[in-house]
Protein backbone atom coordinates (compact mmCIF):
# COMPACT_ATOMS: atom_id res chain seq x y z
CA UNK A 1 0.00 0.00 0.00
CA UNK A 2 2.36 2.84 1.21
CA UNK A 3 4.88 1.24 -1.79
CA UNK A 4 2.62 1.65 -3.93
CA UNK A 5 1.79 5.23 -3.33
CA UNK A 6 5.45 5.70 -2.91
CA UNK A 7 6.23 4.37 -6.15
CA UNK A 8 3.18 6.99 -7.48
CA UNK A 9 4.87 9.61 -6.34
CA UNK A 10 8.35 8.96 -7.88
CA UNK A 11 6.28 8.50 -11.43
CA UNK A 12 5.12 11.92 -10.86
CA UNK A 13 8.10 13.25 -9.70
CA UNK A 14 9.94 11.83 -12.31
CA UNK A 15 7.60 13.23 -14.68
CA UNK A 16 8.04 16.51 -13.39
CA UNK A 17 12.14 16.32 -14.14
CA UNK A 18 11.78 15.20 -17.24
CA UNK A 19 9.32 17.35 -18.51
CA UNK A 20 11.43 20.88 -19.01
CA UNK A 21 14.69 18.55 -20.79
CA UNK A 22 12.16 17.23 -22.75
CA UNK A 23 11.37 20.85 -23.72
CA UNK A 24 14.57 21.74 -24.05
CA UNK A 25 16.11 18.81 -26.06
CA UNK A 26 13.28 19.96 -28.40
CA UNK A 27 14.44 23.48 -28.93
CA UNK A 28 17.78 21.51 -29.74
CA UNK A 29 16.08 19.84 -32.80
CA UNK A 30 15.03 23.00 -34.43
CA UNK A 31 16.64 24.29 -37.42
CA UNK A 32 19.23 27.13 -37.46
CA UNK A 33 17.53 29.93 -39.05
CA UNK A 34 20.02 32.86 -38.76
CA UNK A 35 23.93 32.12 -38.44
CA UNK A 36 26.29 34.83 -37.21
CA UNK A 37 30.07 34.04 -38.60
CA UNK A 38 32.73 35.91 -38.77
CA UNK A 39 34.48 38.59 -36.07
CA UNK A 40 32.65 36.66 -32.90
CA UNK A 41 33.92 35.67 -30.04
CA UNK A 42 31.66 32.81 -29.18
CA UNK A 43 30.38 29.72 -31.54
CA UNK A 44 28.04 26.42 -31.00
CA UNK A 45 28.85 25.02 -34.75
CA UNK A 46 31.30 23.73 -36.59
CA UNK A 47 33.27 25.97 -39.11
CA UNK A 48 32.02 25.82 -42.95
CA UNK A 49 31.39 22.52 -44.42
CA UNK A 50 31.09 22.70 -48.44
CA UNK A 51 28.24 19.43 -48.30
CA UNK A 52 26.38 20.27 -45.64
CA UNK A 53 26.21 24.20 -45.67
CA UNK A 54 25.43 24.30 -49.38
CA UNK A 55 23.57 28.07 -49.30
CA UNK A 56 26.73 29.36 -47.85
CA UNK A 57 28.72 27.36 -50.23
CA UNK A 58 26.32 28.94 -53.25
CA UNK A 59 26.71 32.65 -51.87
CA UNK A 60 30.69 32.17 -51.84
CA UNK A 61 31.15 32.72 -48.04
CA UNK A 62 32.90 30.23 -46.30
CA UNK A 63 33.31 31.01 -42.54
CA UNK A 64 35.34 29.35 -39.65
CA UNK A 65 33.45 30.93 -36.59
CA UNK A 66 29.65 30.86 -36.18
CA UNK A 67 26.55 30.76 -33.95
CA UNK A 68 23.86 29.33 -34.94
CA UNK A 69 20.43 30.59 -33.85
CA UNK A 70 16.76 28.31 -34.04
CA UNK A 71 13.18 30.63 -34.15
CA UNK A 72 13.11 29.17 -30.68
CA UNK A 73 16.55 30.79 -29.41
CA UNK A 74 15.65 34.00 -31.54
CA UNK A 75 12.47 34.18 -29.34
CA UNK A 76 14.17 33.37 -26.36
CA UNK A 77 15.70 37.07 -26.47
CA UNK A 78 13.62 40.21 -25.01
CA UNK A 79 11.35 41.07 -27.80
CA UNK A 80 10.94 44.61 -29.18
CA UNK A 81 7.63 45.97 -31.39
CA UNK A 82 8.80 48.82 -33.78
CA UNK A 83 6.40 50.46 -35.97
CA UNK A 84 7.98 51.51 -39.38
CA UNK A 85 6.93 53.65 -42.28
CA UNK A 86 8.69 53.86 -45.60
CA UNK A 87 7.71 56.28 -48.49
CA UNK A 88 7.14 53.01 -50.88
CA UNK A 89 5.11 51.44 -48.39
CA UNK A 90 1.39 51.05 -48.56
CA UNK A 91 1.25 51.27 -44.51
CA UNK A 92 3.14 51.84 -41.74
CA UNK A 93 4.49 47.87 -40.60
CA UNK A 94 4.64 46.78 -36.50
CA UNK A 95 7.95 44.43 -36.29
CA UNK A 96 8.50 42.60 -33.71
CA UNK A 97 11.58 40.62 -32.53
CA UNK A 98 15.07 40.54 -30.51
CA UNK A 99 17.41 43.37 -31.34
CA UNK A 100 20.07 42.91 -33.56
CA UNK A 101 22.55 44.48 -31.29
CA UNK A 102 21.20 41.46 -28.60
CA UNK A 103 21.47 38.65 -31.44
CA UNK A 104 25.29 40.26 -32.18
CA UNK A 105 25.48 40.40 -28.60
CA UNK A 106 24.70 36.89 -28.04
CA UNK A 107 27.65 35.64 -30.53
CA UNK A 108 30.13 38.05 -29.01
CA UNK A 109 30.62 39.77 -31.84
CA UNK A 110 33.41 42.25 -31.87
CA UNK A 111 33.54 44.07 -35.51
CA UNK A 112 31.40 46.61 -36.41
CA UNK A 113 30.23 45.80 -40.18
CA UNK A 114 27.49 43.46 -40.62
CA UNK A 115 27.10 42.07 -44.06
CA UNK A 116 23.21 41.11 -43.98
CA UNK A 117 22.67 38.34 -46.68
CA UNK A 118 19.43 36.87 -47.43
CA UNK A 119 18.55 33.46 -49.08
CA UNK A 120 18.41 35.08 -52.65
CA UNK A 121 22.01 36.86 -52.68
CA UNK A 122 21.09 39.95 -51.77
CA UNK A 123 23.59 41.45 -48.81
CA UNK A 124 24.06 44.93 -48.06
CA UNK A 125 26.56 45.92 -45.59
CA UNK A 126 25.37 47.60 -42.43
CA UNK A 127 27.85 50.15 -39.95
CA UNK A 128 26.16 49.69 -36.98
CA UNK A 129 27.93 53.32 -35.88
CA UNK A 130 25.64 54.50 -39.00
CA UNK A 131 22.20 53.25 -37.13
CA UNK A 132 23.40 55.29 -33.74
CA UNK A 133 20.81 54.71 -31.26
CA UNK A 134 18.16 53.75 -33.98
CA UNK A 135 16.90 50.37 -32.90
CA UNK A 136 17.41 47.43 -35.66
CA UNK A 137 15.33 44.86 -34.75
CA UNK A 138 15.67 41.12 -36.68
CA UNK A 139 11.64 40.74 -36.91
CA UNK A 140 9.96 37.19 -36.80
CA UNK A 141 6.92 38.99 -36.79
CA UNK A 142 4.85 41.57 -38.63
CA UNK A 143 1.63 42.92 -37.61
CA UNK A 144 1.01 40.26 -35.12
CA UNK A 145 1.78 37.70 -38.17
CA UNK A 146 5.15 35.37 -38.27
CA UNK A 147 7.09 36.20 -41.27
CA UNK A 148 7.10 33.33 -43.41
CA UNK A 149 9.69 31.82 -45.96
CA UNK A 150 8.33 32.96 -49.54
CA UNK A 151 7.19 36.25 -47.89
CA UNK A 152 9.39 38.12 -46.12
CA UNK A 153 10.49 35.59 -43.28
CA UNK A 154 12.24 33.64 -41.95
CA UNK A 155 13.95 36.87 -40.28
CA UNK A 156 13.39 40.40 -41.63
CA UNK A 157 15.95 43.19 -40.80
CA UNK A 158 14.03 46.22 -39.64
CA UNK A 159 14.90 49.88 -38.83
CA UNK A 160 13.36 53.21 -38.81
CA UNK A 161 13.41 55.11 -41.90
CA UNK A 162 15.22 58.28 -39.97
CA UNK A 163 17.98 55.82 -38.76
CA UNK A 164 21.18 56.56 -40.78
CA UNK A 165 20.09 60.49 -40.36
CA UNK A 166 19.04 61.66 -43.90
CA UNK A 167 16.09 61.15 -45.58
CA UNK A 168 15.25 57.87 -47.93
CA UNK A 169 13.40 56.76 -50.36
CA UNK A 170 12.56 53.31 -50.01
CA UNK A 171 13.37 50.79 -47.76
CA UNK A 172 16.58 49.53 -49.48
CA UNK A 173 19.03 47.86 -46.87
CA UNK A 174 16.32 45.92 -45.09
CA UNK A 175 16.76 42.82 -45.88
CA UNK A 176 14.08 39.79 -46.18
CA UNK A 177 14.95 36.58 -46.14
CA UNK A 178 17.58 36.99 -43.77
CA UNK A 179 19.47 33.77 -43.36
CA UNK A 180 23.31 35.13 -42.36
CA UNK A 181 25.21 38.10 -40.47
CA UNK A 182 28.87 38.41 -40.90
CA UNK A 183 30.39 40.13 -38.81
CA UNK A 184 33.76 41.86 -39.71
CA UNK A 185 35.96 44.84 -38.42
CA UNK A 186 36.08 47.77 -40.68
CA UNK A 187 35.17 47.65 -44.54
N1 LIG B 1 16.19 39.49 -49.64
C1 LIG B 1 16.05 40.67 -50.21
N2 LIG B 1 15.77 41.74 -49.44
C2 LIG B 1 15.63 42.95 -50.02
C3 LIG B 1 15.78 43.13 -51.42
C4 LIG B 1 16.06 41.98 -52.19
O1 LIG B 1 16.20 42.02 -53.42
N3 LIG B 1 16.19 40.77 -51.55
N4 LIG B 1 15.67 44.39 -51.97
C5 LIG B 1 15.88 45.52 -51.08
C6 LIG B 1 15.49 46.76 -51.71
S1 LIG B 1 16.61 47.45 -52.79
C7 LIG B 1 14.32 47.37 -51.41
S2 LIG B 1 13.95 48.90 -52.07
C8 LIG B 1 13.36 46.74 -50.51
C9 LIG B 1 12.05 46.55 -51.19
O2 LIG B 1 12.27 45.71 -52.28
P1 LIG B 1 11.14 44.66 -52.68
O3 LIG B 1 9.99 45.46 -53.15
O4 LIG B 1 11.79 43.84 -53.75
O5 LIG B 1 10.83 43.90 -51.43
O6 LIG B 1 13.76 45.48 -50.00
C10 LIG B 1 15.13 45.35 -49.74
N5 LIG B 1 15.36 44.03 -49.22
MO1 LIG C 1 15.48 49.13 -53.87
Amino acid sequence: MIRAQLRRTLVALLVLLAAPAAASSAHAQDPAILTVTGAIEHTNRPPFDAFRDSLFGALDEPFERAFAFSRADLLALPQVEITVSYPNWPVPVAARGPLLADVLGEAGATGDTVLAQAVDGYSPSLKLSELGDAPAVLALEADGTPLSVGGRGPVWLVYPSDAKGGAVEDDSGLTWALFHLKVTSGG
